[in-house]
């Protein structure tokens, strides 16, 4: 039993510097407003928010940064660098206390710091990233420069020191390839395909999901990041994974998406392994939203995320 007082940090990454769209940074204060601690609480968790970012500074930095900030392609490697390693002392600090760090994005940038912090923790963790998108380019395969679609690539230490930005070489990078699988992909880049495939990483594209269904793809991904059934799992959920018409306030929709009950279903399953350790829901942008009714639709499924992941069933 990895937590036995049933303790839960909340962990608020409002940052939206991963990426160039703006309010994505108001994703946390969205999730919380529509009520996702009290119902954890129903859950039967020992709650607590936890801000380990000022955001006032970090608005004023990503003003500056644009210009300032960048390294070849890359868009403010040192505001993010600096962002996730902040995430990474407090979700390391959560685990620490026994206590289950949700973290709310955000852009998945953050993920470079909750995956850290937790395969510090657990060095056999399997990781599930869920997501349209694989987020393994690296400094050099990056056709954006944006680092949220890198995150993977820096928690595997597929950069050489020499090409990439000082501020992110505080990550460890030593998740393995063989304990990282994705689900919902949909959405990848050639060069992050071609590092998939040479890296053997396991990957359930929607192709997948329609040919096994979502039961057998949970059940095939499991198996391949833990194939005796005795690690802890961490999930990385990128609110992108569902589609659009779930959720429309996201940065980088891609059509042809997991149903919101596939989505819910994969969260419900690792819950009833009872080994997770550690769930991000990242990318909800509420600015996005071109009604009153796309934000609420978003909003409502990154908390039916986080509460079937940390224990809510139908019955
Ligand atoms: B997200 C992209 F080019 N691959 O690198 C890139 F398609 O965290 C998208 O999954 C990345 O939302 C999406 O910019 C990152 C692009
Ligand atoms: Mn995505
Ligand atoms: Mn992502
Ligand atoms: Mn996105």
């Amino acid at each position: 039993d990895y937590l036995p007082e049933k303790k839960l940090s909340l962990v608020l990454a409002p940052f939206s510097g991963g990426q160039p769209r703006g309010g994505v940074e108001n994703g946390p204060q969205f999730l919380l407003k529509h009520g996702l601690e009290n119902d954890l609480q129903e859950l039967g968790w020992k709650t607590k928010v936890e801000r380990p970012l000022d955001e006032e500074d970090i608005s004023k930095r990503m003003k500056e940064s644009t210009v300032t900030d960048s390294f070849g392609i890359i868009k403010r490697p040192n505001l993010v660098g600096e962002v996730a390693e902040k995430i990474y002392k407090k979700v390391s600090q959560c685990l620490g206390e026994t206590s289950f760090p949700v973290t709310l994005g955000g852009d998945h940038s953050i993920a470079m710091g909750t995956v850290s912090a937790v395969v510090d923790k657990y060095p056999d963790v399997g990781v599930l990233w869920i997501d349209a998108h694989a987020d393994i380019n690296t400094v050099k395969s990056t056709e954006s420069g944006n680092l949220h679609g890198c995150p993977v690539s820096f928690l595997m230490g597929l950069n050489e020191e020499s090409e990439m930005p000082e501020s992110l070489k505080w990550i460890p990078g030593n998740l393995r390839p063989e304990k990282i699988v994705y689900i919902g992909l949909r959405d990848v880049d050639s060069g992050e395909k071609k590092i998939l495939r040479d890296l053997g990483i396991k990957a359930f594209s929607m192709y997948h999901v329609d040919r096994y269904g979502i039961n057998s793809v949970i059940d095939m991904a499991l198996k391949a990041i833990d194939p005796e059934g005795n690690c802890p799992i961490m999930c990385s959920y990128d609110v992108d994974a569902l589609d659009p018409l779930y959720v429309p306030a996201t940065g980088t929709p891609v059509r042809g998406g997991l149903t919101l009950r596939e989505g819910l279903f994969i969260v419900e399953r690792l819950a009833e392994t009872g080994k997770l350790v550690a769930l991000d829901v990242v990318e909800c942008n509420p600015d996005l939203g071109l009604s009153d009714g796309h934000i609420v639709d978003t909003v409502s499924a990154g908390c039916a995320i986080a509460r079937c992941a940390l224990g809510e069933t139908l019955l």
